[in-house]
């Protein structure tokens, strides 16, 4: 064993749980022509990271070990506005993203967020695998990244807290809530009449541990494999909003691969997506009663009044203005008309 190999065992073997194992063997390893790097912010036991794991797997196994791509979740390299970053000067090949976290460099990626559009899932894939996803992809393209067909699922988003359970709009008054860093989530938070604090999803356990905030927002498989349930007692079943992550890659590096690398990163990507959005189906079946288990207190608000207080106060006509005719057009085909 050479002593660069050597230390790097030893470093996987320091890093423990959080590192997989990732090379089939020794052999391979050295043999590898293409040496990828994949990193997002989800736990290590989320189903995205899971299928992801996969996807490097049969990714390696199909080119016979000529494309290894190494596996970075749980923030291991930094929070999202830094993976961004890094994923654009090449510093990691494929970054994991929320499109509303994305808007922050792409405005109209942020469109899936708006507040209450999406009645369910099949609505949500309809879009988003249709000509929404497809036009966002299209602006995702015009800033060097490259991002594959297929979104993956986040969730639903439902509100959590320490201090009470969020029943109607006047619960948000004032309420110090957690949202990821982007503008859509400020905006939307704010029109409700809470108080927003952007944080990156690097920091969320220890900020809601801490009570810097008092609640987060989240569907039920992250509060679950991120453990919120820990430092949160209430779950209000809001469903404000659909988010799922687009993959990215970083564009020149993309466009260096062979063809028939791409072909099949692409295959083996969109095929994690599709087993991906199917754990989270059969999770979100009986995820409630398991947090319930772990003491979690649920509600079910009646949404009519929130989505209310969001038109009065500008925030549909606001959106609907900052992502223009046309994405708001595309939108509208999938879920009719908007607030
Ligand atoms: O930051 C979050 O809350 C998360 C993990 O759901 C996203 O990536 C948007």
């Amino acid at each position: 064993m050479t002593s660069h190999t050597n230390r790097r065992l030893l470093l996987q073997a320091a890093a423990g749980a959080c590192a997989w194992p990732l090379l089939a063997s020794h052999s391979q390893a050295q043999s590898a022509e293409f040496k990828l790097k994949l990193a997002n912010n989800f736990p290590a036991t989320h189903p995205t990271n899971i299928r992801m794991k996969e996807a490097a797997e049969a990714i390696q196994a199909e080119s016979k070990g000529r494309v290894e791509i190494q596996l970075f979740p749980n923030n291991q390299l930094g929070g999202d506005t830094d993976m961004l970053s890094q994923v654009r000067s090449g510093a990691i090949d494929y970054f994991m993203l929320s499109g509303l976290i994305l808007q922050t460099l792409v405005p109209v990626a942020g469109i899936n967020g708006l507040a209450f559009v999406f009645k369910d899932y099949p609505t949500v894939w309809a879009a988003m695998d249709g000509e929404l996803g497809a036009h966002v992809r299209g602006a995702i393209a015009k800033v060097n990244l490259h991002t594959f067909d297929l979104a993956f699922d986040n969730g639903f988003r439902n509100i959590t807290s320490s201090t009470k359970p969020i029943q109607t709009p006047a619960d948000l008054q004032g309420f110090k809530i957690r949202v990821p860093v982007s503008p859509l989530w400020t905006s939307m938070f704010k029109a409700l009449g809470a108080s927003p604090a952007s944080i990156n999803f690097s920091e969320v356990y220890s900020s809601l541990q801490t009570k810097i905030v008092e609640g987060q927002e989240n569907p039920l498989p992250l509060i679950e494999s991120a453990k919120l349930y820990e430092v949160q007692k209430y779950c209000s079943m809001t469903s404000h909003m659909w988010d799922g992550q687009w993959v990215l890659a970083n564009g020149k590096r993309w466009q260096s691969l062979p063809p028939e690398v791409q072909a099949l990163i692409s295959k083996h990507f969109n095929k994690a997506a599709l087993a991906q959005r199917e754990d989270i189906r059969r999770l979100n079946n009986g995820l409630e009663a398991q947090l319930k288990a772990k003491g979690m207190v649920f509600n079910y608000p009646d949404i009519k009044p929130f989505r209310e207080v969001l038109s009065k106060a500008g925030f549909y006509q606001e959106w609907k203005t900052k992502y223009g005719p046309e994405a708001i057009g595309k939108l509208e085909k999938y879920t009719g008309k908007l607030a």
